[in-house]
């Protein structure tokens, strides 16, 4: 294989190997292939070889093996310099100093604020902004339907109700998200060239220092604020840790809320029963929404974490150096724990609380609960508000955003009814 993404040549992708289809043509087929390809796969990203797990167990099982570590200098590959800053997807990884790159004490260190702003009880106060914006937007939609009457939900509605939620709690002005969202839109994107990527990047950069920088010198009552002020007796954090958190918290708090809400709509309206269901009061949002997490993820693979030692997962040995993916999608359709019917969207699912779409240990989401919130808000405020809506275009029509690690789409159509 061509691969112009790394310093060194790569070798033809071994048999066994699933390549990641960074167009993301035939998303189903290649979380089938994940799972078929076993408990560990060999992965090619773009001509760099990883590991992946795909089964519930031993993912559970290597999140908590303090073996493996987030910090990209115990990656092989990066260490012989065959892995560049060139490789599309080095921002997922090399993305600064943060709670999402650090372990151990330190990670604790970095992350204890975050994940204390964000409890059920703290997002309590903040549910009826989440309300309010999320009425402000159906209003939006309403106003935004065309001559033929068809509105695309996400950019009017899925996109920026997460973005006005965590710029909110992070501090970040109204008047930058359409800014955010653009830049993110291009982050993900396999289509943006490596060199936009990285400029793109630095930009983000300066935005997020000077934000830090403003609110050091005139703290509010935001989390960017709450982050920059020293624990109790504790060290504060750095510039350059603030900063790595907070666009932690932005990128992640925006991109996979669009993905949650968008993906129960689309389940919801290709399972009219089970809509039936939720509206007749026969089942919950919150079934809804767990079983869309399980069914369709909205992280597709997370990168990456690399072994510090040799690691054994039944018949494979990570080795020291290598790196290790872990694959939300095919984990959520894993049979050995939903079922042989993995594969089919059941809101009645038993298992359906059982999903390991947050991660687990150390590194699991800070932001679960705020999800669960934004999603219980937004799913049945949409659908009082339009009980007709359906989709404008046959569901197979809808298009993935070519996009590696994210479970989004282009667009998605709808008829508000
Ligand atoms: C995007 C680029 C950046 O500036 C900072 C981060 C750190 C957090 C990452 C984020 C990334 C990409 C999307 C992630 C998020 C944490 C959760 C989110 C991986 C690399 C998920 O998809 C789970």
């Amino acid at each position: 294989m061509n691969c112009p993404h790394t310093a060194a040549a790569q070798t033809d992708p071994g048999a066994g190997t699933v390549v990641i289809d960074p167009m993301v043509q035939d998303l189903d087929g290649e979380t089938a292939r994940l799972r078929d390809a076993g408990v560990l796969a060999r992965i090619d990203l773009l001509g760099v070889p990883a590991w992946t797990v795909t089964r519930h167990a031993e993912a559970r099982q290597l999140l908590l093996d303090q073996r493996l570590v987030k910090d990209i200098d115990a990656w092989g590959l990066w260490q012989s310099g065959v892995v560049t800053r060139a490789w599309p997807l080095i921002g997922m990884i090399d993305a600064g100093r943060s709670m999402f790159t650090v372990d151990g004490a330190e990670h604790r260190r970095l992350r204890t604020k975050t994940s204390q702003a964000l409890t059920p009880r703290r997002l309590e106060a903040i549910r009826p902004e989440i309300e309010k914006f999320t009425d402000e937007l159906l209003d939006a939609l309403d106003a935004a339907r065309g001559e033929d009457g068809v509105v695309d939900l996400k950019s009017v509605f899925a996109q920026p109700l997460p973005m006005k939620v965590v710029g909110m709690l992070m501090g970040v002005d109204e008047s930058q998200h359409a800014m955010l969202t653009r830049q993110y839109k291009a982050f993900f994107s396999m289509l943006t060239p490596q060199e936009e990527r990285l400029a793109l990047l630095a930009e983000l950069d300066v935005f997020y220092t000077d934000l830090v920088r403003e609110k050091t010198a005139r703290p509010t009552d935001d989390l960017t604020s709450a982050l920059i002020l020293a624990e109790e007796g504790g060290e504060p954090l750095t510039e350059e840790e603030v900063v790595g958190n907070l666009k932690a918290m932005v990128a992640a708090g925006h991109e996979t809320t669009i993905g949650l809400v968008l993906n129960a709509v689309r389940a919801l309206l290709s399972h009219p029963d089970q809509l039936r269901m939720v509206l007749a009061g026969e089942a919950g949002w919150d079934a809804v929404i767990e079983e869309t997490l399980r069914w369709d993820t909205p992280t597709t693979h997370l990168l990456m974490r690399f072994a510090t030692e040799d690691i054994t997962v039944g018949d494979d040995v990570i080795r020291k150096g290598e790196g290790v993916v872990v694959s939300y999608r095919a984990i959520g359709r894993d049979v050995g724990h939903h079922g042989p019917d993995a594969d089919a969207f059941d809101i009645t699912r038993p298992t359906r609380n059982r999903h390991m779409t947050f991660g687990h240990g150390p590194h699991i989401c800070p932001g679960a609960a705020l999800s669960r919130v934004e999603a219980g808000i937004a799913l049945p405020a949409l659908f009082t508000r339009f009980p007709g809506l359906r989709l404008a275009v046959p569901d197979e029509e809808i298009t993935k955003l070519p996009v590696m690690t994210q479970n989004d789409m282009t667009a998605f159509p709808v008829l508000l009814g």
